[in-house]
């Protein structure tokens, strides 16, 4: 008998089955980030990376052009299986040196060279006004800025950004997830928490007066606890954007890098999902901070994909990355975090939630314990290496990383 279908038996005797879990982490689409691929610099301004947010690390082999982006994420998308979406930022609008417009002034077309590469890939877009890198970002605020000649060219290039989602929604036939976050806040303590807030509500008001259909763009609202450089205060706070979004009946967006250190967003999805019909995810791995490290297969990344498959919320909830490391091989930072959130659906898909939850409603409470540890030690190798072959995916990608930075990435700049 191979190991598969070892493991399989395995898991059945658990009462898990083991095909009905491979056919459904096949299908669940998770939204590619990228911006791992040259640091978050985007090919528009060209600024240096701003917004409280950092890479750090200086590994060689960046990608500067759209091609080259392009040709990483090509590379990425055959080291992960699964079903993708692409992400794109406002930042990556691909312009002529001739025609090149500001932020308030972009249009669909300065990203039809994505909309091609996303459908002759099967893809869905999903989409991020930019509010950071920019010259027009005026003592660290963007739409909540007292200045209204700043407050309202973020607000023009807000609204640009749902034109353009729904063009990608309605030229892929996929919905947009569209994305706000601003970074707007203090390093130090402010005398008016309520004015910068007021304008932030007013200015999201005005980018939402786009018409726009509610059914193909998803407009998201992410919060955050602090950025580098404004640690004292931030405008768009969890309180802010939780009561925004329910007010709006927009969508919220949690990343798990953004809470205080001991909080979890595993813990807040169940209420989240009991009053919004979705959520949307970042999942990153912050590091004693929102220090954007790679995703990996560890508790917390395995928590969030529990409660989502155990609400059975798989269609509810939208699934992104975001993170950033310089430091090593980009390709490779890219494929181990996508696997990582493949492996945690996949793990939490192989779990007998019905039961576990008998035991809680029985109070059982011991023999839920011993069985969460024994679910910890099953065959779930054999399992993902299985759901690995059936995606043609190779299991290994170490030599294949290595090999695409000789020929591709060290032959840069
Ligand atoms: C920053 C937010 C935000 C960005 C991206 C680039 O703290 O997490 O989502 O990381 O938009
Ligand atoms: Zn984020």
């Amino acid at each position: 008998m191979s190991r598969f279908e070892d493991a399989k038996n395995t898991y059945k005797s658990l009462g898990v089955d083991v095909e009905a879990a491979l056919a459904a982490v096949s299908k669940v689409p998770v939204s590619i980030h990228c911006w791992q691929g040259d640091d978050v610099t985007g090919f528009d301004s060209r600024e240096a990376l701003s917004g409280g947010i950092q890479t750090t690390g200086n590994y060689p082999g960046k990608a500067t052009t759209p091609a080259e982006l392009m040709a990483d994420l090509d590379k990425v998308f055959s080291l992960v299986p699964g079903q993708k979406k692409l992400n794109l930022h406002a930042c990556y609008a691909i312009m002529e040196p001739n025609a090149i417009v500001d932020r308030d002034k972009l249009a669909p077309a300065h990203f039809a060279p994505w909309l091609q590469f996303a459908k002759e890939r099967g893809m869905g877009i999903d989409f991020n006004p930019t509010f950071f890198s920019h010259p027009m970002v005026k003592d660290n605020l963007t739409l909540s800025s007292p200045d209204e000649t700043v407050r309202k060219f973020w607000v023009e290039h807000g609204k640009r950004c749902v034109e353009i989602s729904q063009y990608f929604a309605e030229e892929t036939g996929i919905p947009c997830v569209m994305n706000i976050w601003i970074p707007d806040g203090y390093k130090d303590i402010p005398a008016d928490r309520y004015s910068p807030r007021a304008r932030f509500k007013q200015s999201l008001d005005e980018i939402l007066s786009v018409p726009y259909d509610k059914n193909k763009v998803f407009v998201c609202l992410e919060s955050k606890v602090f950025g580098i450089g404004l640690e004292s205060y931030t405008v768009g706070s969890a309180e802010f954007c939780l009561n925004y979004v329910t007010q709006k009946g927009i969508v919220p967006l949690m990343d798990n890098g953004h809470y205080h250190p001991t909080e979890v967003v595993s813990d807040k999805l169940s209420s989240m999902l009991l009053f919004h019909d979705h959520v949307a995810l970042h999942v990153t791995r912050g590091v004693r901070w929102d220090s954007d490290h790679v995703v990996l297969f560890d508790d917390e990344t395995k928590e969030i994909a529990k409660e989502i498959v155990c609400h059975n919320a798989l269609d509810r909830v939208f699934i992104a990355t975001d993170y950033f490391d310089a430091s090593i091989n980009r390709i490779s930072a890219w494929v181990t975090g996508l696997r990582s959130v493949q492996k945690a659906l996949l793990y939490a898909l192989l779990l007998p939630h019905e039961q576990l939850k008998a035991l809680q409603q029985e109070n059982r409470t011991t023999e839920l314990m011993i069985m969460q540890e024994e679910l910890k030690t099953a065959p779930f190798g054999d399992v993902w290496a299985e759901y690995l072959k059936r995606e043609g995916v190779e299991a290994d990608y170490v030599s294949s990383v290595k090999a695409y930075e000789k020929e591709v990435l060290a032959k840069r700049r």
